[in-house]
């Protein structure tokens, strides 16, 4: 365990919450041991949920640990059965991460409740803060699922989900002392959260490049995201004519441009990704004969999202008939844009107002997050804190204490507000 110095009063929340990010950045804290790899239910993941347990227990919070491996803090409100106003993001991270996607979020959260706590503060409401186990999808092919649970909005734990190693998603819970059959437990009460609010690293370059500390999210983004199959004819390099080749990874590299090219050639919004490429059997002296490759597509709204991806899916299914390969093109995961809440947004950009001392700057969030299934079971709103040059998803990520105390100041100010506003809406 680390000890608490950085608990110690001079460091300051935005310097301690920064801090705390690089600490779990490094084994055991990641399951590798050169770069930050945090997965869902992986030993990395439960040392983490262990550690940001004591920083929690720490700034004055219980701890439990959900159904689905969330891991939640706990300030009680005025009431034992006060609602709950729940501030969180994931602890979960992508291969070769960046320290603060996710983690600076929970930090900050630990942060604000441990301001209160210090000055006694209560409200007519609870403080929960949510570490999500599994936003990225990074082990199991299957984004944002432990959100899903709490937020109610999955119907039922996915069956046949394994990792890299095969190892079933059930079998990882259990490794977990947690119960499959007691997934669904995870669901928070309809009714029960008062509003979710999110503190995330924007992961792209606009408050950068404005030279904004901070910025309050309008929307998130659509996302889909597809698995991709194509398979021709394994064959002797030295043998096959070109001209009766069925090359599985030639047809992949023109999928790949084509997929490039649509959306080069789309609204400025529509973004489409290639992360994930394996080829069978990748012996230099045999024509590959299948390919497996991920397509990741995005835009600010679910038409451009849905156009973009129509034109694709079609593209490839051409190139493959031309090439007499067959692909399948399998969807795994399907997020509609999410607006943010109006009137929550609004308060919180009064906060950032009064705290920047300007008007905040307002965007969409091409990043998806978990505040987009959250809206599911309240209102929710974010705050995105400027990350050096966009930069994320990659070990250069970096963010400033400075930044990251800003982002502390606007939600205590925005918790204040809340209470504030709720307290007049219940007097009138
Ligand atoms: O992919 C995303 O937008 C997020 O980092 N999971
Ligand atoms: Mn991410
Ligand atoms: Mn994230």
């Amino acid at each position: 365990m680390l000890s608490s110095p950085l608990l110690s009063p001079e460091i300051s929340a935005g310097k301690r919450a920064v801090s705390r990010c690089d600490s779990l950045g490094v084994p055991p804290f990641s399951d590798t041991q050169t770069g930050l790899f945090r997965a869902y239910l992986s030993p990395a993941h439960a040392a983490t949920l262990e550690q940001v347990g004591v920083w929690m227990r720490e700034s004055g919070m219980s701890t439990r640990i959900d159904a689905a491996g969330n891991l939640i803090g706990h300030y009680d409100g005025l009431s034992p059965d006060a609602p709950i106003l729940l501030i969180g993001s994931h602890l979960d991270t992508v291969l070769n991460a960046g320290r603060y996607d996710g983690a600076l979020g929970v930090m900050l959260g630990v942060e604000v409740v441990s301001f209160f706590h210090k000055q006694k503060k209560r409200f007519p409401f609870a403080i929960d803060v949510i570490g999500f186990g599994d936003e990225e999808g990074s082990r199991f092919p299957v984004a944002m699922l432990t959100s899903r649970a709490v937020a109610g909005a999955l119907e039922a734990l996915p069956s046949a989900l394994h990792d890299a190693a095969n190892i079933s998603l059930q079998d990882a819970l259990r490794e977990n002392h947690l119960d499959p059959a007691r997934y669904m437990k995870a669901a928070m009460p309809p009714g029960k959260v008062l509003a979710y609010l999110e503190a995330h690293i924007e992961q792209g370059p606009v408050l950068d490049t404005l030279g904004e500390a901070t910025g309050i999210v309008t929307a998130i983004a659509a996302q889909h995201r597809y698995r991709v199959i194509i398979t021709g004819e394994a064959g002797h390099a030295g043998t096959i004519p070109m001209s009766l080749r069925h090359d599985a990874l030639a047809a992949a590299a023109e999928a790949i441009l084509a997929i490039e090219r649509t959306a080069n050639e789309g609204p400025p919004d529509l973004v489409a990704t290639v992360g994930q490429l394996e080829l069978e059997p990748g012996a230099p002296n045999v024509v590959p004969g299948c390919v497996r490759l991920s397509i990741d597509v995005r835009a600010g709204s679910d038409t451009v999202r849905d156009q973009g991806a129509a034109q694709i899916r079609a593209q490839l299914e051409a190139l493959a008939g031309r090439r007499g390969v067959s692909i399948a093109i399998q969807r795994q995961h399907d997020l509609p844009a999410t607006p943010c809440d109006p009137q929550l947004t609004a308060l919180l950009a009064r906060s950032a107002q009064r705290i920047n001392g300007s008007e905040p700057h307002f965007l969409v969030s091409g990043a998806g997050h978990d505040a987009m299934i959250m809206a599911a079971l309240a209102p929710v709103c974010m705050v995105f804190i400027r990350c050096h040059k966009g930069i994320s998803h990659n070990p250069a990520e970096s963010v400033t204490a400075a930044d990251a105390e800003k982002a502390f100041e606007i939600m205590v100010d925005f918790i204040i507000s809340f209470s504030e506003k709720n307290e007049t809406e219940q007097e009138s």
